[in-house]
């Protein structure tokens, strides 16, 4: 059984990968699965009837690590068919070069990853730092040593079926954790084109800072912020409203 297994969205070269895998050894055994190639905002992608790469590689440390030529998910989705020792007793997944935060998690190869786990039935954890120019290993140590604290609560308690935990740390010192709940992020999208060559470009989302109790009002205060996210994404207020809509077939 692997104790303690690490991926993230980066790619397995990341310095996140390293300060996490490097911080959690002193919860267990760690073993690290992670994309060969940078996988941000792949979303829950899985690839299905199509050939995987995977290669033994090692981080900058030396740790032996497997790199996948697929996306997060599919780096749990091999984990859990066999290719590493199965169950894991928890995922971590992270540390993202940025927050993930509001509606990122749909987007977030780093907290896919996560949900990927928990329908593998293996409680789950992913941990980003609010700076998405973080590019040395020092600059995810505090977060490094926040995800500890929390995956140690996680290996004592367990968690509900298809519940992962999502921690974002604000860069450099914080003033303590807040259980939170998702926020609005804000988008600042921009097209860029080029012939019939389109980019998606702009600047850094912003959110609304303002809604107390959210990641992004915790995050911006100097706080860490630890949501708990369910997979069960059935929007239970509307359907009482569907219902008088008297849809019949
Ligand atoms: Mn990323």
């Amino acid at each position: 059984m692997t104790d303690i297994l690490v991926t993230n969205d980066d790619g397995v070269q990341a310095p996140g990968l390293l300060a996490l895998a490097q911080a959690l050894r002193q919860l267990g055994e760690v073993q690290v699965i992670a994309p060969v190639r940078n996988q941000s905002a792949s979303g829950h992608k899985k690839t299905l009837f199509q050939d995987i790469a995977v290669s033994q590689t090692q981080l900058a440390d030396g740790t032996p690590a497997l790199a996948v030529d697929g996306s997060p998910a599919d780096c749990i989705a091999l984990a859990a068919l066999g290719i590493v020792a199965w169950p894991a007793r928890i995922v971590v997944s992270g540390i993202n070069r940025g927050g993930n935060m509001g509606q990122d998690i749909t987007y977030s190869g780093t907290v896919t990853a996560a949900l990927e786990a928990s329908i593998q039935g293996v409680p789950a954890v992913a941990v980003s730092l609010a700076d998405r120019h973080a590019d040395q290993i020092a600059a995810y140590e505090r977060a490094a040593g926040a995800a500890v604290a929390v995956v140690r609560r996680v290996l004592e308690h367990g968690l509900p079926s298809f519940t992962v935990l999502n921690l974002n740390v604000p860069p450099g010192e914080f003033k303590g954790i807040r259980l939170t709940r998702q926020g609005l992020r804000i988008y600042t999208d921009e097209l860029e084109r080029r012939g019939d060559v389109y980019r998606i470009v702009g600047p850094e989302p912003g959110g609304d800072i303002n809604q107390i109790g959210t990641d992004l009002w915790a995050v911006h205060h100097g706080y860490a912020s630890l949501t708990p996210l369910h997979l069960d994404m059935t929007a239970h207020r509307l359907l009482a409203d569907l219902a008088a809509w008297d849809i019949t077939l």
